[in-house]
């Protein structure tokens, strides 16, 4: 008999999200909470995250990595993609509309999550400065300007493209970042949309199971 070891990820051992899942490891969880494939995961610390031993998983000495038997990913967003290539029920079937589903996750990452980022990057580290009064509002205005045209695109469909796929499954997990800004106010279908996907089984295992780490008591 062959024992096959279980994929393992990285998460922060202590997440300064303090539980709220915001971290990208929750993206690698959701992922693989969704195609129902087990998986393990290593806790580090960001001193860890440094050391020799992630930095040869993660050039860049972040979570989250992905190991599995021959394979070391780094890259949430490989990470995910990877998941959903090799297991059912993140990319459709048919080719092109798995092409599409492909380029909404590039669209989570590359499009709307760098304005989101900047913004809160701003936030977080520039407040302090003489240019931030002047800067965050155009730092916003980007923000704005990539809700209203997904918002747009979205319209009243559940999902971005039929049904749900690992772009819808990104692209939530990008705007999350936003829920405490106000900034998804004025577009209700956005807020419907981020809690549909919350509201999913594999979102809510995968919710748990991170929050369980925070607070020290198992999921469940
Ligand atoms: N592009 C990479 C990916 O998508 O995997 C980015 C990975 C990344 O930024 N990882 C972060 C990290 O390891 C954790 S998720 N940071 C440690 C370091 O760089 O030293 C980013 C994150 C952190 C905290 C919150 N929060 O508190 O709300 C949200 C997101």
């Amino acid at each position: 008999m062959t024992l096959t070891s279980l994929p393992t990820i990285t998460a922060f051992e202590r997440s300064p999200d303090r539980g709220r899942g915001l971290a990208r490891d929750m993206r690698a969880r959701w992922a693989l909470e969704e195609v129902g494939q087990a998986y393990e995961v290593r806790l580090v610390s960001f001193a860890a995250m440094k050391q020799p031993a992630h930095t040869a998983l993660h050039p860049f000495g972040q979570i989250p990595t992905y190991e599995e038997d021959g394979l070391r990913l780094f890259e949430s967003g490989a990470i995910v993609l990877h998941i959903a290539e090799r297991h059912a029920g993140l990319l459709p079937g048919e080719a092109n509309a798995r092409a599409r589903a492909i380029a909404w996750m590039f669209a989570a990452l590359n499009t709307v999550e760098p304005p989101i980022l900047e913004r809160s990057m701003a936030a977080l580290f520039e407040k302090d400065k003489p240019w931030y009064a002047e800067r965050q509002p155009v730092l916003e205005e980007r923000v704005h300007t990539r809700l209203g045209e997904l918002s747009r695109h979205l319209g009243d469909a559940d999902w971005l493209d039929g049904a749900f796929s690992a772009g819808d499954l990104l692209m939530v997990t990008v705007l999350r970042r936003l829920e405490s800004s106000g900034l998804l106010d004025q577009y209700p279908a956005l807020s419907a949309y981020i809690a549909r996907g919350a509201a999913r089984p594999a979102y809510q295992r995968a919710f748990e199971a991170q929050l369980a780490v925070f607070t020290g008591k198992p999921a469940g």
